[in-house]
Formats: structure tokens, C-alpha cells, sequence
């Protein structure tokens, strides 16, 4: 398993779960100083990243562009895939693409969490999912052209009451014509919302892609009442090889955060 972390550039996102602010080169040259394997960036959309500057960032630091969120289509421009106007979700989809094209520049793979929509305000679940099931297909096929997948992450109920358990996107997937989407489980979502974290990830098996990794309390892993044992050990026993991801508060602060989840990182996947 490898290690990574979160970046922020989304100012309306401020008091949000990401550990790195402080712009692209402080955050990479301080994760790589860290030991980082890679990074997650969150940004307002793909024009505001520099592709050839971020190449050289991740060049000189010797990191990977794990994966790009898309969140922001939500959180600043009010688009979701599950929008009941047709106009708004072909916009939508239209900025997961373009995350999606910057992401497969780097190898990398765009997350669908945010922007699935609350769905709530429709009160018809069923055709919310039928729309957010279309987006991801979408997005898959885009995402295929750069052969990588399309990371879809469920959300506790307080967030979408679309697909918050792992079961319920596994189901959500394997619905699809698609096979390029995998899940990310965000530990967070799952202490909310699993009865057995652990089981949930052995029960994911090969549909996990990615992991946010949190504590309970969303602050970096060690500071919550969550049992880590097991989640890695369930880990290992998919033979989950990718990320471990910090998506956490920046608690007490984004430089203790992020020493605090490798401290973490390294206690739970050297022993
Ligand atoms: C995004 O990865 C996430 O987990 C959501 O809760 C948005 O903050
Ligand atoms: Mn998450």
C-alpha cells in the first residue's frame, strides 16, 4: 500500500477535510519531505492547475498524482450529476471530463464524490440514481481513453442518500455496461454508515480503488476511536495495493496532520 495526501485549492472548501493549503509547490515539496508517495489534489477546476508546472513539481519531488477530486463541480460551481435539469447535469459531466482529461495527462484517476448531488431535494432516489449511474458510464468511457478508471466514493447519509455503503456501490457498479469504475472507500463515510468496516472492504474485494484514510472523528488516523488493525489486515486479504489516502482535517494543523498520518501510515504497514 502506498501513501498519500490531500491539497486544497478551493477556497470556498476552507473548514473542509484536506490536510495541505498552502498551493501546489509548498504542499508537494513538504509531502515528498515527508515521505509521501503521492498526492490528491482538490481544485476549483482543471484550469486552475498548470499541467506542465504541476509535471515539474512531481518530477523534481519524485511523487505521483494519485488522483484529482472533482468535489468543487459541486461545492463552488452548484453542479451535480443527479441534477433533475438536463442542462445542468450535461454541464456537470461535462467538468468531470475535464477533470478526467487533466488527471489522465499524469496516469491519474478523477473521484466522483461531491459532485453525485445530495439527491435528497428530488425525493425520487430511484431516478437520481438512474442519472448518477449515466455520469459515471460517461465518465468511464473518458477515463478509459488515458487507461485509468473512474473513482466513484459513496457518502454517509448526511451528504447523498444516493449509495452510502460499500454494498450499495458495489451494486451501483456492477449495474454498470461499464467495469473502469471502482470505489473509493473513505473510512469516515464507512464509520458512519458500515456495522463492520472492516467486512465491508473484504466484502468490496476487487471494486476497491482507492481509500480515505481518516479516523472516526475525521481527524488524521491515530486521533479517533477507530480499530485499524483489522481495516489493514481486510486490506491485505484483497490484496489492496493502492493508496492510503489522508483526507482528514487539519487538525491541529496541515503540517501535524500530515506528520501525524505518516507516523500512522508507517505503524500500520510495516509491521
Ligand atoms: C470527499 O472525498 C468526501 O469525502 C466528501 O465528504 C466531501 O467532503
Ligand atoms: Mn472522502
Amino acid at each position: 500500500m502506498k501513501s498519500c495526501i490531500t491539497i486544497s485549492l478551493v477556497e470556498e472548501a476552507r473548514g473542509g477535510p484536506f490536510v495541505l493549503w498552502d498551493g501546489l509547490e509548498k504542499s508537494i515539496d513538504f509531502a515528498a519531505q515527508l515521505g509521501y508517495d503521492a498526492v490528491e489534489i482538490f481544485a476549483p477546476g482543471p484550469e486552475a492547475i498548470d499541467a506542465d508546472q504541476l509535471g515539474k513539481l512531481l518530477d523534481r519531488s519524485g511523487l505521483k498524482l494519485a488522483a484529482l477530486g472533482t468535489g468543487a463541480g459541486w461545492v463552488k460551481h452548484r453542479l451535480q450529476l443527479a441534477d433533475p435539469d438536463p442542462t445542468k447535469r450535461q454541464q456537470a459531466q461535462a467538468f468531470v471530463r475535464s477533470i478526467v482529461d487533466l488527471a489522465g495527462t499524469f496516469g491519474a484517476a478523477a473521484i466522483i464524490g461531491s459532485m453525485q448531488g445530495p439527491s435528497g431535494h428530488t425525493g425520487n432516489i430511484d431516478e437520481s440514481l438512474k442519472f448518477l449511474a449515466e455520469a459515471l458510464e460517461d465518465g468511464a468511457t473518458q477515463a478509459a481513453k488515458y487507461d485509468v478508471p473512474l473513482i466513484y466514493e459513496p457518502l454517509n447519509r448526511y451528504e447523498t442518500k444516493q449509495c452510502c455503503t460499500v454494498k450499495a456501490g458495489v451494486d451501483l457498479l456492477e449495474s454498470l455496461s461499464t467495469d473502469n469504475v471502482r470505489l473509493l472507500c473513505d473510512l469516515f463515510h464507512m464509520n458512519i454508515e458500515e456495522s463492520d468496516v472492516a467486512q465491508a472492504l473484504r466484502d468490496g474485494g476487487k471494486w476497491v480503488g482507492h481509500i480515505h484514510f481518516v479516523d472516526s472523528n475525521r481527524r488524521p488516523v491515530g486521533l479517533g476511536h477507530m480499530s485499524f488493525g483489522p481495516i489493514i489486515d481486510a486490506l491485505r486479504e484483497i490484496n489492496y495495493e493502492g493508496y492510503l489516502c489522508a483526507e482528514a482535517f487539519p487538525f491541529p494543523h496541515p503540517e501535524e496532520a500530515a506528520r501525524q498520518t505518516m507516523r500512522a501510515f508507517r505503524y500500520w504497514t510495516q509491521q
